[in-house]
This record gives C-alpha cells, structure tokens and sequence, in this order.
C-alpha cells in the first residue's frame, strides 16, 4: 500500500433512532440537536475533517429532509481540491428497497468507491459524542495488517446488549478473537469484570476487502445485511479483524478528564445524560478544545442577552450553556442547554433542561427536567417536569428515569 493511503470516509447516517422518539418522530437520528448549536453528526463529521479526511460521502435515508439541508449548508467545501462532504440518498441502485442495513446502504453506494478508488475507507456512525483522531487508527491499521480493524471502547456490562461486544486474541492485542453483536449475556473482563470491550461502530477497511463482503453479504438472504450484525462477525471467523483500542487515542489539548470520551446517545436517557455532561463546571466533554475544533452550522443570530427583569427574579442563567439568540428576561435557568432563539420570560424556572431552538417559556412557567423539541410553548404559569403522571395525561414522554420529553411544536398548557 502507498506511503500516504487514498482514504475515502463514508458516514453511516441513516438510522431510524426508535429509541430516541419523539425527538427522531420528523428528523433522523443525526440531524437531533446538541449542546444547544450542535447536530449528533457534526462530532462525527469534525473529527474526520480534523484527521485529514476531507472525502466523506453521508449515506442517509430515515426522513432525511433537515440532515440533508444541515449537511449541505454547513459541510459544503471547496471542490477546488477534490475535498467534499456529500449526502447520499438511499440509491434504490440494485432493487426497488430502501436500505436494509447499514451493509447494504454501503452496497447500493459501492459506484462512490468506484468513483473515488481509495486504498482504505473510513467508516463511522453518526450518532455517538466524542473526540477521535481517525489517523491513528488507520495508521495502526495498515500496521497490524488486517484488512478490517474495529474500534473498541470499555463500557459497562449492563449495556452489553446494546453493543458488538468485543473479546481481544489471547496472543494479540491488535486482533479481535471473538465478537458478539448485542448479546443477551456477556461476560465481563478479567481486569475489570462489571466492563465489556464494545465496538464503537467505528471501521477501517481495505477499500478491495469491503467491495468483496458487502457484495457477498449482499447475496446472502440469511444475513441482516449490517455492519456489526454481518460483515464484522464474518472476519472475526476468518481471523480477519483488527481491534483498534480507543484508550491510545490521543487528540491534541484533551484534558485528563474528557481524554476518551464517548457517548452512545441511542436512547432519550443517554442523550440528557451527554448534554449534562457539556455543563459540569469541569465537564467530562470539553466544547473549549481549540486544538480539535467541532464545526456546526453558523445560526446568524445576536449575541444572547440577560435582562434584569424584575427586583424579586433577576434574569440569569447559570451551571448553562446559552446559544445566539437567547434572550433570558427575568426568568432563571441552572443546569440546562439552550438552543438558539429560545425565550425565557419573567418570574419563570428552568431546571435541568434541554431546550431546542424557538423554545418559549411563559411568565411564571416551571420546567423540570425535560426536553422541549423545536418551537415548543410553555404558556404562562404551566408547570412541566414536577408531576409524572399529569405529564403522561398530556401525552408527553416521560423516561423512567423521569425525563419529559414534549415534541416539536407542542403546547404545555396550564
Ligand atoms: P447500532 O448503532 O445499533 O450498533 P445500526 O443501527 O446499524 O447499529 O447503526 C449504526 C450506524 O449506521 C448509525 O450511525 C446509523 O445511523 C447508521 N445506519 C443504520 N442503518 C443504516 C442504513 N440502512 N443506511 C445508512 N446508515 C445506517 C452499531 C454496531 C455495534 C456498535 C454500536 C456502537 O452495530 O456493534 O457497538 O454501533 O454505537
């Protein structure tokens, strides 16, 4: 293989997230909003950029109106260099079918692997939360010499059957000697027995080895045509995977606390969970890293603005992160994210939150623990997040944990 591989990186967007209703109900998994300015695949994207990985084909499907316009708008570049970001729309190239699995969705594109002739390809997910230098891993890729290398990460045992779960070879680090994709059971680590090795859904391959078992999986009606549930368990039974262990991953200015980070938000709990994660006063994931830029879409709207309001409730926000456009009058928020445009009103509370954009909170309103999706209206004086049951009653979804989630556009009535 040449000193410096051609790399051709294809970003597997195309997830229906069920997992993460309501907030996937009219968008797909990656165009969910983050940290206020962000979209779940903004993470994925910058890390690629930030490697040196500047052609990256989206395959997207799942009601990919807002992802397509979020990708094209904010990710296009200059093609003056052959450098692109190009969403790709489920083909229907080989059959009248959307995409069955993630393998199949690389299948019906393999004309974009025609087109570009890489000698490796970089393939990610979308919707995970973290820093990663895909060049150290490509690097150790070509070393160890495996024409498929999987990432790993630990993660707690409970989660195993959310995960391809990983066993190291006895005799090699770098291969992978067993793998499960979600199993029911698994066992813990001998080092660490309430952890397991979990894939992160992160692949390199020779650009010759994919071609070759997307299209043989292709012809197998048996297989469920994904990446994890297919085509990794076919190498590991050749002996024919690479692990890649993310804990020598290492992006310049990560701090001690948010080296290694990574989130899978597949369900509304995690999702909460990683936006609280962005707000500690030392957050385990760092926004402020200058050295790892994460790129998202310029809102064009005013700084945000504090308004003292009223003697008995001065406008504030603290423990938050605030986006353009906010304006906080007389209200008071502490532990939550707020996306751009969103309006806080007199005498009203908002408590370990995560507003969307357009969110508006009426005079006197109260809001818990919630998610409020794009455009919400709490009237004045409603209360949201302080009674499970009542939230249920109005059709809202409440975790077990006790999250409410109110979709786009709705109304929190009195
Ligand atoms: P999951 O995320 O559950 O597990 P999957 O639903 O296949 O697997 O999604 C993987 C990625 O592919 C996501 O980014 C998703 O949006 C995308 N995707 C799914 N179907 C697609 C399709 N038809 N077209 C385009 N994109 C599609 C995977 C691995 C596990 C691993 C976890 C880590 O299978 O082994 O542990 O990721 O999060």
């Amino acid at each position: 293989m040449a000193a410096s591989p051609r790399v051709l990186a294809i970003v597997l967007a195309g997830g229906e997230g069920k997992r993460l209703m309501p907030l996937t109900a009219d968008r797909a998994k990656p165009a969910v909003p983050f940290g206020g300015i962000y979209r779940l695949i903004d993470f994925a994207l910058s890390n690629l950029v930030n490697s040196g990985y500047l052609r990256i084909v989206v395959l997207t499907q799942y009601k990919s109106h807002s992802l397509d316009r979020h990708v094209a708008k904010t990710w296009r570049m200059s093609t003056l260099l052959g450098n692109y970001v190009a969403p790709v729309p489920a083909q229907q190239r080989v059959g009248k079918h959307w995409y069955l699995g993630s393998a199949d969705a690389i299948y019906q594109s393999l004309n974009l692997i025609d087109d570009e002739r890489p000698d490796i390809v970089v393939i990610v997910g979308a919707d995970n939360i973290y820093r990663m230098d895909f060049s150290q891993m490509v690097e150790q890729h070509i070393d160890a010499g495996f024409p498929l290398t999987v990432a790993g990460i630990r993660q707690p045992l409970s989660l195993a059957d959310q995960f391809g779960v990983i066993e190291a070879d006895e005799d090699n680090p770098h291969k992978i000697g067993e793998f499960l994709e979600k199993p029911t059971e698994a066992r813990g680590l001998a080092d660490s027995p309430t952890e397991i090795l979990a894939s992160m859904g992160n692949y390199v391959m020779d650009a010759d080895a994919l071609v070759e078992a997307v299209t043989a999986d292709a012809r197998d009606e048996s297989s469920k045509h994904d990446m994890g549930g297919s085509i990794v368990p076919a190498f590991v039974k050749d002996g024919a995977a690479g692990l890649y262990d993310f804990t020598f991953n290492d992006v310049p200015g990560s701090t001690d606390r948010d080296r290694n980070y990574w989130r899978d938000v597949g369900t509304v709990e995690a999702f909460y969970e990683a936006n609280q994660d962005l707000i500690s006063v030392f957050p385990v994931f760092n926004l402020y890293n200058e050295q790892w830029p994460l790129y998202t879409g310029y809102v064009g709207l005013p700084p945000a603005k504090f308004v003292y309001g009223h003697r008995e409730r001065l406008g504030h926000a603290l423990d938050s992160i605030i986006s353009p456009g906010v304006i906080i009058s007389g209200g008071e928020v502490v532990g939550s994210v707020l996306s751009p445009g969103t309006r806080v009103n007199s005498w009203s509370s908002v408590r370990d939150s995560v507003l969307f954009d357009g969110v508006n909170i009426g005079r006197n309103a109260t809001v818990n623990r919630a998610i409020l999706d794009k455009n919400v209206v709490v009237e004045p004086g409603a209360q949201l997040g302080l009674d499970r049951e009542r939230d249920l009653e109005r059709g809202f979804t409440v975790t077990e944990s006790g999250i409410t989630v109110v979709p786009k556009g709705g109304v929190v009535r009195r």
